[in-house]
This record gives C-alpha cells, structure tokens and sequence, in this order.
C-alpha cells in the first residue's frame, strides 16, 4: 500500500509550475529579485520583477516549488498558480502538432495553424520562393553559430535598392508564435500583392525583408531538448553554460541595466556586442543595405507594441509620432478580436533592458523602430495553443499594415 501511495504521489507531484506574482511595494521587488539571483533555484523568469503592479511571471522547477511558495508567504507576496502542470502543458502542445502533422500529411498542404520544425519551416520557405517566384527571393544573409544557414525572405516588384522594410522574429527561440506568425505573414504578404490596394502599392514602392528565425540553434534545442531555451547556443570560454541572449547582444547601451555578465544567466548579454553571430548577420546586413527605413521585431508574449529606448529611460526624439502610430496599430489589432495591446517605450512599459535590437536600430537611423510582444498575457506564456496562431497572425497583420501604410506614406 505505502508503494502505491509513494507511486500516486511520484506521479502527481514531478511538476513543475509557473507562479505569477504581484509584488506591492518595492521592498519585494527587492525580494523577488534576490530571489532571481539565487541559482539554486533554478527559476525561470517568464517576465521579471521591475516594477510594483505589474505582474511577474516565474517558472519554478518541481524541487523549488515548495521553498518558493513558502518565501512567498512568510514575506507577505501575492501569488497565484498560473500553469498548475507544466508538463501537462507541453505534453498537450505535442499532441496538437501531432495531430496537425498527420492532416497536412493527409491533405498535402502546408498547415499554418501548428508549429513546426526549422526543416519544415525552411520548407515551407522554400515552396513559398516557388509559389512566388515573380515576387519573393530567400537571401541568406549568414550562418548560425551551429551552422544552419539565416534565411531571409526579400519582398521586391523591381528596382535597386529601394527603401525597405525590416521584419524578424524568434530571436528568442521559444516564443514559437513569433515563427509561426511571420511565416504566415510571408504568405500572406505574397498573396495580398495585386489583390490589397495597400499591400500593392507598398510593394511597387518599397521591398520588405522577413527574416522567420532569427535563431535557428536555439530553436531547434526547443524541439530537441528544451523547450523553455531563450538563448543562442554558442559556446562561452571559461563557464559550463551555453548562449548569450540575442537581444542584448546589440550595440546599444551594451553591458547596461537589465542583462547579465553571468554566461549561466539568461540575459547574458555575451562577450562583446554583436558576439552573436546571429547577431552581428543582421546589423551587417541592415548596415550594407543603407536604405532600411523601419525595423520590426516581434517577441512574445504580454501583447505589448513598444518603441525606443530600452537601454534608457528618457523618450525617443520621435515619441509623439511613434506613439500616436504605435496607438493607430493597436487600435487596428484590437478591431479584430479585442486582443489589447500596451503601447509606449520599452523603458516604460516592461523594464528596462539593454543592448535590443529595436534601440540599435533607432540610433543607428532608422525612425520607425518597434517591438511587437504578441498574445497571451500569461495564461499559456510561451505556450500558446496551436488553435491561436491564425487569430494572432490575423490581427498582427492588421498592426503590420497600419506600420506598412504610415511608412510608404511618410518618406524621410
Ligand atoms: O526582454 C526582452 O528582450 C523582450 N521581452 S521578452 O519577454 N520577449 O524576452 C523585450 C523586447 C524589447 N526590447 C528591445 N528590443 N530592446
Ligand atoms: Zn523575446
């Protein structure tokens, strides 16, 4: 009996959890983030404590659990339990790819509404560079730390050079919405031409640039061995950990608040800016264009569209055009589900964090710079359902075309 009430027990407690968490003063910002720097906890941050009101999210391994909780309480901090059973979680997102796999294999058609592997999102690149061949080049703009080729997806109805317009996503390998959304924008991209008025006359104008997986290491250590990795994989001289984190590798502010010299830390910013060869791909690529006139970078999750600076805290010269066009976009996401958005700085509206892609970008000249964080706001995290990667494609597109619209029309 003792063997079967230790096995039910085995089975219902190996779980790891994911708390969110409301700190009420400052002094238990402070806590959470003594918390944070305690590495025997093994805490995962899903959004860190900056701020007094504005939730934090944490994963705590199934070892921790009881000791977290326990702090928590004895210092008088808010939580609730977010995902009760990580596992349970990651087991259900397995079988819906599975399940979705089998009916793109019984329809022959690509299936936008699951995730999948970087070989058949390069697949996937591939058939769309055939579908469109009149409209769509794949460029490789680089060669990962592990060796995988950065593929990048160049809208162009002709001309040389023309001003364009920058898009990546998952440079944060586990936040899988952001792949699979912009591998459906590609498509839809490519299908709205000719049959959009404004996607039409954006494209007779301008190119647009998509790079799908800004990280391909990292993502395909999600589909191997971690699903929760962040970071590239590069190997770090002098320390067992591996990878720097990718948004704060650029050079802007490098080294500054809200990252990490701790190689173990996932906000390591690595050895030096643009160590990241991931990186340092991008930067030279936007360098030896010389005609980028906007650079979007979608993250999830939290459903926020922020623009410069994250390194600092003071606004952008641009803030009240950024702002109010930040607003029209997701007043235009909004219309479509009433998925809403939080639109400001980085600075002000998650934390502050230096070395991001979108503050390089604006230093280095290009005005229309901005950070889409996409759905949820904590229920699933990075674990978003596969049933809600249409609908949130669906109405990112609808910010996107705003962004679109405003930067054909506003030269500079
Ligand atoms: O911390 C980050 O890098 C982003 N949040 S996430 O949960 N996706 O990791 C914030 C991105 C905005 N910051 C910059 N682009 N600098
Ligand atoms: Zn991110």
């Amino acid at each position: 009996m003792a063997y079967v009430i230790s096995n039910a027990l085995i089975l219902c407690v190996i779980r790891d959890q994911v708390l969110r968490i409301r700190a009420s003063n400052e002094e238990q910002i402070q806590l959470l983030q003594s918390l944070e720097s305690l590495e025997t906890l093994q805490l995962d941050f899903w959004k860190a404590p900056t701020k007094v009101d504005s939730p934090v999210d944490v994963r705590v391994p199934f070892s921790s659990v009881q000791s977290v909780k326990a702090f928590l309480e004895h210092n008088g901090i808010q939580y609730n339990i977010m995902i009760d059973d990580l596992q349970t979680v990651l087991d259900e997102e397995k079988e819906e790819m599975r399940v979705n796999q089998r009916l793109e294999r019984n329809t022959g058609t690509f299936n936008f509404a699951t995730y999948h592997t970087l070989d058949n999102i390069y697949k996937a690149i591939e058939g769309l560079t055939a579908a469109y061949s009149g409209l769509i080049t794949r460029q490789q703009i680089g060669t990962s730390y592990e060796g995988r080729p950065l593929y990048v997806i160049k809208f162009s109805t002709g001309g040389t050079n023309r001003p364009a317009i920058w898009l990546d996503a998952g440079i944060h390998s586990r936040e899988w919405v952001t792949q699979a959304t912009a591998l459906w924008t590609v498509n839809q991209l490519a299908s709205q031409y000719r049959r959009d008025a404004s996607i039409t006359a954006l494209l007779d104008e301008m190119d647009v640039y998509v790079l799908i997986v800004t990280n391909p290491d990292g993502y395909v250590f999600t589909h191997s061995s971690n699903r929760m990795w962040r970071k590239t994989r590069s190997k770090q001289s002098g320390s067992r950990c591996v990878g720097a984190d990718p948004n704060r590798n650029w050079d802007a502010g490098f080294g500054g608040p809200g990252t990490s010299k701790d190689p173990c830390s996932d906000l390591y910013h690595g050895q030096r800016a643009e160590s990241e060869v991931e990186v340092k791909s991008v930067a030279n690529f936007i360098r030896q264009h010389g005609n980028i006139k906007a650079f979007l970078t979608i993250h999830s999750y939290s459903q926020y569209l922020m623009y410069p600076f994250g390194y600092k805290c003071t606004n952008p010269a641009d803030k009240t055009e950024l702002d109010a066009l930040g607003r029209s976009a997701a007043s235009a996401i909004a219309s479509l589900y009433g998925t809403k958005y939080t639109v400001g700085t980085i600075c002000s509206t998650i934390y502050q964090a230096s070395g991001g892609s979108i503050d390089w970008s604006y230093d280095y000249g290009i005005k229309y710079s901005f950070a889409f964080e996409l759905r949820d706001t904590g229920r699933y995290g990075f674990l978003l359902p596969t049933s809600q990667i249409i609908p949130t494609a669906e109405e990112t597109w609808l910010g996107l075309k705003k962004i679109f619209e405003h930067v054909q029309n506003n030269p500079y």
